[in-house]
């Protein structure tokens, strides 16, 4: 009965609130995408954080330090987000640490020049998005309302991506070769952020049921394509797929086969900064037990002054 209650109101596109009765298999659905998500905004500071003492100007290191900022933001939003549904940070934290809780894939792989802030700003806020987008619809009240607030921000990223991959693209000769370089390096794993094929995404069927997910893996993987190819052509570059092609009949580019074996390589663990990546989370964490015990210990404090 609960259960035909509940679908009935998400079907009527109504929100779903914490303290609302929920299937337990949507709330544990729930708490592995935000979690996935929430990591992803931290780890996805890594890569980025690499380039903060090497930017090429003061204006650029003080956009790139206001960036890696809001994606830390971003986590902690998402992370609240995760616990109305009855879990702490500890425990999602350690499931990071175990490596059951998964973070995005792209973030496993490096940052080898200034050209790729312009590329993960432009490309990987890009993909995000256009999912981000989607999940403003999303049944989950909290999520929902933390994606409008994140979205705004997002925008902002993706833009000061794609001028850095500009300035780049009409500046020297090897200031555009390390564009397009990154533009090469970035795409196909970019692309590859929105998930396996649909015929191959186990969650995806539970997700459009509970409108947790309003459009597939590939609907939006077609979506950024379609936004970005004329942004490469707009400032010169070549997107590296030799079988992108628009397509009048279906009003859309046809683009080339990804690459599945590297996708699961990755996602399993296995990318070139995978270990790296996490061992710098597990540092920074060890590092700030000091400031979390302080926290903890004024909390109480205060507690036994209120009593
Ligand atoms: N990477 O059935 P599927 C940012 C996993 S950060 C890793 O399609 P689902 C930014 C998937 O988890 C924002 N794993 O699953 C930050 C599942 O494994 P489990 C990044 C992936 O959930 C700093 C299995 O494969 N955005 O913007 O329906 C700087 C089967 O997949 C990936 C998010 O995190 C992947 N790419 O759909 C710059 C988006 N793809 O859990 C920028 C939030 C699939 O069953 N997440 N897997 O063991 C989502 O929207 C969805 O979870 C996904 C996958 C579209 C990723």
């Amino acid at each position: 009965m609960n259960e035909i209650k509940f679908q009935e109101r998400i079907d009527a596109e109504k929100k779903i609130e914490p303290k609302d009765w929920m299937p337990d298999a949507y709330r544990k659905h729930l708490i592995r995408q935000i979690s996935q998500h929430a990591h992803s905004e931290i780890i996805g500071m890594q890569p980025e954080g690499n380039w903060i003492t090497r930017a090429p100007s003061l204006r650029a290191k003080m956009i790139l330090l206001a960036k890696v900022q809001d994606e830390a933001g971003h986590g902690l939003y998402l992370y609240s987000a995760c616990e109305t549904l009855g879990i702490s940070r500890e425990e999602l934290v350690k499931q990071l640490h175990d490596g059951k809780a998964k973070y995005s894939s792209i973030f496993n792989y490096p940052t080898l020049s200034w050209a790729d802030m312009g590329a993960v700003g432009w490309l990987v806020d890009g993909a995000a998005i256009v999912n981000q987008v989607s999940l403003q619809r999303t049944s989950y009240g909290p999520y929902s309302r933390g994606m409008v607030k994140i979205c705004k921000e997002e925008s902002f990223h993706q833009r000061q991506g794609y001028e850095i991959m500009a300035e780049m693209a009409k500046g020297t000769p090897e200031q555009k070769a390390m564009a397009q370089d990154a533009l090469n390096r970035f795409w196909w794993p970019s692309i590859m952020m929105f998930g396996p094929q649909d015929s191959d995404s186990p969650r995806t069927g539970n997700a459009m049921k509970w409108k947790i997910k309003r459009q597939t893996n590939d609907d939006l993987r077609q979506d950024f394509i379609n936004k970005t190819v004329g942004q490469a052509e707009l400032i010169g570059l070549t997107i590296p797929d030799t079988d992108l092609k628009w397509n009048a009949e279906r009003g859309s580019y046809d683009f080339g086969e990804m690459d599945w074996d590297e996708f699961w390589s990755v996602v399993n663990g296995n990318g070139p900064c995978n270990k790296q990546r996490l061992a710098h989370h597990k540092k920074a964490h060890d590092e700030g037990k000091w400031v979390r015990d302080a926290a903890k210990a004024h909390a109480k404090k205060q507690e036994v002054v209120a009593n």
